[in-house]
């Protein structure tokens, strides 16, 4: 296992587009180890591969209190909005260290994905994990929950984080 190197926003590596992924082999089985100890280390409760700078459409998240409900989801794309009635959620990010908003999205979809073996699976889901799982899969395709916000928000985050960057 090893810690990954988490990109932060404004970093423009987060707006790169992941790829499917195709081969489900050891180096899939690693990266997913790597990003559960990477997310768990941050104290994170979701994380997608687009943030420790690996392009490519791999996911984890664990909601659970225990930390010992790991999530893998390979390829995930949303295969219906089961309850299009917005809720509103207080959303964090590994990539956005310190900043919480308020943000709406569909309160239940399903997620067509693939677990690490290549197994298809299907999740109907709602609260928190529907809301966790439609935050990463948004990194896959570039896009952050600061571009959910106003952008004088995002330009104080931009500012503030350019700051404390190491
Ligand atoms: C996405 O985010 C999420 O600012 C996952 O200082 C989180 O795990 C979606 C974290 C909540 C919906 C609700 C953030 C850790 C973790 C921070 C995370 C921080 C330390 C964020
Ligand atoms: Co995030």
């Amino acid at each position: 296992m090893a810690l990954l190197k988490i990109l932060v926003f404004p970093d423009p590596r987060l707006r790169t587009l992941a790829e499917p992924i195709m081969d489900f082999d050891d180096s899939l089985k690693k990266l997913s180890e790597d990003m559960l100890e990477t997310m768990y280390e941050g104290s994170g409760i979701g994380l997608a591969a687009t943030q420790v700078n690996v392009h490519k459409r791999i996911i984890v998240v664990d909601i659970s209190e225990e930390k010992n409900s790991p999530l893998i989801l390979v390829n995930p794309t949303l295969k219906k909005i089961i309850n299009p009635e917005k809720k509103s959620y207080s959303e964090g990010c590994l990539s956005v260290p310190g900043f919480y908003e308020e943000l709406l999205r569909p309160s239940s979809v399903e997620i067509n994905a693939y677990d690490v073996n290549g197994d298809e699976v299907n999740i109907v889901t709602e609260g928190l994990l529907s809301v966790v799982i439609q935050h990463e899969m948004d990194h896959l395709d570039g896009k952050m929950m600061v571009d959910f916000i106003s952008n004088i928000k995002r330009e104080m985050i931009r500012k503030k984080l350019l700051k404390s960057k190491a």
